[in-house]
């Protein structure tokens, strides 16, 4: 085995976006392209010789080869011991347990989340720190620097390493352990919920019905649902992690999940619905025939905390990203507990939870989590539903309808456009900008403008400050309508309008979220000029 120093040069394109590096998969195919964005990750971080890192991916294509190579380039600078899930697969909340389950000094996740994957489709990097959550921008900040100025790498010749069989192998100086963290992850999911609850409620007769979507939450689900908690073996469905996905596209959400949703407002539909994304950390919750939107989730998870035994003691705080709905605040407010506004990206949360000022947060992205990690659990959100439904023993549109009479309804949806040319993005956010002088107290119908803003953040345990992160026409009753270029995407820009309104009059609390949102969804169309400049008559998404 020979340790061998590679000249390169830099790539120009290797900026980190809302959760690390995406790109298609023949970017990442390119001489020299993993392995600079790598070396710029361990040139960052500096870490200690002799520390453990973790690393493991989705499963999706090229998974493995850049699990390899990594591991090579890992033996090479220096670290001792690589943790890796077997197969090369960890989910993203996995990693996050593990890391902080062994005190690793952080980890490697290779992952494009909700993207779709295959020869052609996306590929993913990023960084975790030893807190086990995405590293803060200052680090990714830093590590694009890296990225501009590098030029050379470090990486071991030698032979691959079999990921597929648990044990210990040696790599040069370094130990790799292929690890089961499938059992790691199930059992932290013990210690939170009321297994012996959610056993009887799973197999007496309530049925649930999860969606994989062929992606990383298959085993862990079989494992959980299956085996822990007696629930029929066909409660979980596309269960194979899937290097395409089995061509979907997994993101949880009523377009994506169209299978599951299919199976959830048909005849005999099962009691509850849930679905995962690309590498476990995203969730969709549905009732029979009953969509729960992810700000609402938060909001009814916060209101119940106390019915989990995990929670018991009640809840530090709440975290939301901007865009995501105010539901999460009214709870705050009658809890008397804070709720912080974060920019969007989870990795803004870290601080919050590592200072112990929050315990649960949530993003509108179909993001939901606790402190128990610090990255958002797919599984975990799933976990949390079913308890409370098993606590209150009520369906969870009653439940949902319970906590709207209580606390009024913030009705929210979110309309994308996807792969818009970068140019006619800008173009749409430049035209917003230009109305900022003359916008505040402009009516339109039953709306009057309060104030318009670019949302800017400090982050309150750091002091570190992010600005440009969001557009926000705030109307004088509360409604919100917010602008946002997608910080994820790979194919030119994706916009993303964000919609909201308070409604506290039970009355209304049936309509249909477009419908009762349909003159702001107006306001934001006429306000941007979206359909003139980009040509597009409809959102590619609504969530
Ligand atoms: C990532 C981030 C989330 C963010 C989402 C959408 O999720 O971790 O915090 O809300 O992207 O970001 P954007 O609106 O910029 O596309 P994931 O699940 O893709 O890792």
């Amino acid at each position: 085995m020979t340790l061998r120093t590679v000249a390169t040069t830099p790539f120009n394109d290797q900026k980190l976006g809302t959760s690390g590096l995406r790109k298609r998969v023949p970017v990442f195919q390119q001489a020299h392209y993993l392995e600079n964005f790598v070396q710029s990750i361990f040139d960052s971080i500096s870490a200690p010789a002799g520390s453990t890192l973790v690393l493991g991916g989705d499963g999706r294509y090229y998974n493995r080869e850049a699990i390899q190579i990594i591991l090579k380039m890992a033996a090479a600078n220096g670290y001792a011991r690589v943790l890796v899930g077997q197969g090369g697969i960890l989910s993203t909340p996995a990693a996050s347990c593990v890391i902080r389950k062994y005190q690793t000094y952080g980890g490697i996740i290779l992952s494009a989340s909700h993207n779709p994957g295959g020869v052609d489709g996306d590929f993913g990097i990023k960084y975790n720190g030893s807190n086990g959550g995405p590293a803060t921008e200052t680090v990714t900040e830093a590590i694009f620097a890296l990225t501009k100025q590098i030029s050379q790498y470090h990486i071991l010749d030698a032979a691959d390493v079999n990921l597929d069989t648990i044990g210990t192998t040696q790599l040069g100086a370094m130990q790799v352990e292929v690890i089961n963290a499938v059992n790691d992850y199930a059992d932290l999911m013990a210690t939170l919920f009321d297994f012996n609850q959610l056993r009887a409620l799973l197999s007496g007769g309530f049925r649930i019905q999860f969606d994989a979507m062929h992606a990383v939450t298959g085993p862990y689900a079989q494992e959980i649902f299956v085996n822990r908690l007696g629930a029929p073996v066909n409660s979980v469905m596309n269960a194979v992690p899937l290097p395409d996905f089995g061509q979907g596209h997994p993101d949880p959400n009523l377009t994506y999940a169209h299978e599951l949703v299919e199976i959830v407002y048909g005849e005999n539909a099962p009691d509850f619905g849930a679905a995962s994304d690309g590498d476990g950390d995203r969730n969709m919750i549905l009732g029979k025939g009953f969509f729960v939107t992810p700000s609402d989730s938060l909001a009814v998870l916060a209101a119940n905390a106390t019915l989990v035994p995990g929670y018991k003691n009640g809840l530090a705080g709440i975290a939301r990203s901007m865009p995501t709905s105010a539901a999460a605040d009214r709870v705050a407010a009658d809890l008397g507990i804070p709720c912080f506004e974060t920019p969007t990206g989870w990795k803004f949360f870290g601080n919050l939870m590592d200072a112990g000022k929050v315990t649960l947060c949530g993003e509108e992205s179909f993001g939901t989590g606790s402190d128990h990690i610090r990255e958002k659990d797919g599984l975990w959100a799933v976990l949390f539903w079913l308890n409370v439904v098993a606590a209150r023993n009520e369906s969870v549109e009653a439940i949902v309808r319970a906590h709207w009479a209580k606390y009024g309804r913030n009705v929210y949806s979110r309309h994308d456009y996807e792969a818009i040319p970068t140019e006619a993005a800008n173009q749409v956010i430049q035209k917003i900008y230009a109305q900022f002088p003359e916008l505040a107290g402009k009516s339109y119908g039953r709306y009057t403008v309060a104030t318009a803003d670019d949302f800017s953040y400090t982050d309150p345990v750091d002091g570190s400050f992010s600005s440009k992160q969001g557009i926000r026409i705030l109307f004088t009753d509360g409604s919100r309508i917010i602008f946002r270029l997608s910080g994820t995407g790979t194919e030119g820009a994706t916009i993303r309008i964000y919609l909201e309104s308070y409604e506290p009059d039970v009355a209304q609390h049936h309509l249909d979220a477009q419908d009762a949102l349909s003159e702001l969804i107006a306001i934001a169309l006429e306000l941007s000029d979206l359909k003139g400049l980009t040509g597009r008559e409809q959102p590619t998404v609504i969530t």
